[in-house]
């Protein structure tokens, strides 16, 4: 028995169309929900009903909450899959989606905004266990000799960080005492004009980390399993171009015990459906610093070395269904690597819409294409450059590396200019060769070191 009988995709691309190939393999109905200049997306054309939301223009088309609930209502659509931006992590849209009769697949609406506030989410894992960045345990208030003071304690760099900002927006590192009232007053006001919430925080700056992420699923009795690891570090303005599961020189040791914690918080807070803890990690340490209440774009190197498909993992999760396995019988198997494929400039990492002239994907053992696009498809440009992703699997780093260079090669993506001449250099780079490079390795090999 399949756990819906009609899905709504709420969102667009590759995701979409990931999410609509889980509900068919399950025996789900689709419902298509686009812009319009989406209409060719070819998620759309495969779904069962589509229905256009609104114009190009996001606000009034994939962020249209009325628009999105009038479809479900119109196709009698039982739940959403909100895929990863847009509304994903949207608690008041997960609220009024449930509020409405229909489920929202994902974690319940009070999770979400709990995690989308920085200060609420360290301080709940804080308390369920989790190591977060040594800093002020909570928002900065008005006391300049208080903020001093905690500075001093915490060791400068500091880093000032808005409570509603995350995945790189609203903070500002701080190198010395007389700059930090300076710093706080101009993240403060960047933080009221960005998000129409002044409230920030105080961090130690950690200088040279790794960003490893860990994934989680929890079910809706209680239970909750880890993923293992991804290192997401290959990235440049905090836009990910490799990630890659395991993160080099992780031990079995190490992630036992890091997604133990993870999994214990799971069950502390209780969460439902997927989620990914984002550490820090330096010098053979973990740091909280954010949780992710969503799908997100690395998941098919979760899935390659789980064999698991997570997207289905949501939905049933989603629906009340109990996880059924343990955490023993989760077993990391091999490796695996992904390129994100963006039409842009590859030096200056400018967007390039435009229409894709030809366009051959890679195959064979171990290499996995998701993407939604074809010959004559027009790229618009009123979203993110991401076209596809291109994922490779196999026993061993070097196998899936190897993989990957022959799979570059291979794919044939005309008419665009694209970014994979940068992949084709980073698979032959020794410092990603060597594995384990830092957040800041990307952005200095750009600029010549
Ligand atoms: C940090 C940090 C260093 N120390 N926090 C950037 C994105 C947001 N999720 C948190 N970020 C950082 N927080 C402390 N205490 C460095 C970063 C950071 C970063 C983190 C992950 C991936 C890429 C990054 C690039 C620049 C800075």
């Amino acid at each position: 028995m399949a756990p819906f009988k009609k899905v709504l995709i709420a969102n667009r691309g590759e995701i979409a169309l990931r999410i609509l190939r889980a509900c068919q393999a399950m025996n789900i109905r689709t419902v298509a929900v686009h812009s319009t200049v989406d209409r060719n997306l070819k998620h759309v054309g495969m779904a069962d009903e589509s229905v256009c939301i609104g114009p190009a223009a996001p606000g009034a088309s994939y962020l249209n909450v009325p628009a999105i609930v009038a479809a479900m209502e119109g196709t009698d659509a039982e739940a959403v899959h909100p895929g990863y931006g847009f509304l994903a992590e949207n608690a008041d849209f997960a609220e009024r989606i449930e509020e409405s009769g229909f489920t929202f697949i994902g974690p319940r609406a009070e999770t979400i905004r709990l995690m989308g506030d920085k200060v609420s989410a360290i301080n709940a894992m804080r308390q369920a266990g989790v190591p977060c960045v040594p800093g002020s345990n909570g928002p900065l208030d008005g006391d300049e000799r208080r903020s001093e003071r905690l500075a001093a304690e915490i060791g400068y760099p500091v880093l000032i960080k808005a409570a509603a900002g995350g995945g790189g927006r609203g903070m500002r590192v701080v190198h010395e005492p007389e700059s930090l009232i300076r710093s706080i007053d101009l993240t403060r006001q960047e933080a009221k004009t960005g998000f129409g919430d002044d409230t920030v925080y105080m961090e130690k700056y950690l200088t040279n980390p790794r960003h490893i992420e860990i994934q989680v699923l929890s079910d809706a009795h209680g239970n909750a399993v880890h993923l293992g690891e991804r290192d997401c570090s290959m990235q440049r303005r905090h836009q990910k171009v490799i990630e890659e599961a395991p993160a080099p020189g992780i031990t079995p040791e190490e992630r036992a015990r890091i997604g133990k914690i993870c999994t214990d918080a799971c069950q502390r807070i209780g969460y439902l459906g997927a989620g990914t803890f984002e550490f820090l990690y330096e010098k053979g340490e973990f740091y909280f610093i954010e949780m992710n209440t969503r799908i997100q774009v690395e998941h098919p190197v979760t899935e390659c070395i789980t064999g698991l498909d997570l997207i289905r993992a949501q939905i049933l999760a989603a629906a009340g269904q109990p996880i059924p396995f343990t955490q023993d019988d989760v077993i990391i198997n091999g490796h695996a690597i992904e390129c994100r494929i963006n039409a842009e400039d590859p030096e200056r990492f400018i967007p390039q819409p435009g229409t894709v002239t030809g366009f051959h994907a890679p195959g064979g053992p171990g290499v996995r294409v998701d993407s939604h696009i074809y010959d004559g498809y027009s790229i618009p440009p009123n979203y993110d450059s991401m076209i596809g992703k291109l994922i490779t699997h196999a026993e061993s780093r070097e196998a899936a590396i190897a993989r990957m260079r022959v799979a570059l090669d291979e794919m044939v993506l005309r008419g665009v200019v694209n970014n994979i001449p940068l992949h084709q250099r980073l698979l032959r780079d020794s410092g990603f060769l060597e594995g384990g490079t830092n957040i800041h390795y990307l952005e200095k090999l750009l600029k010549g070191g």
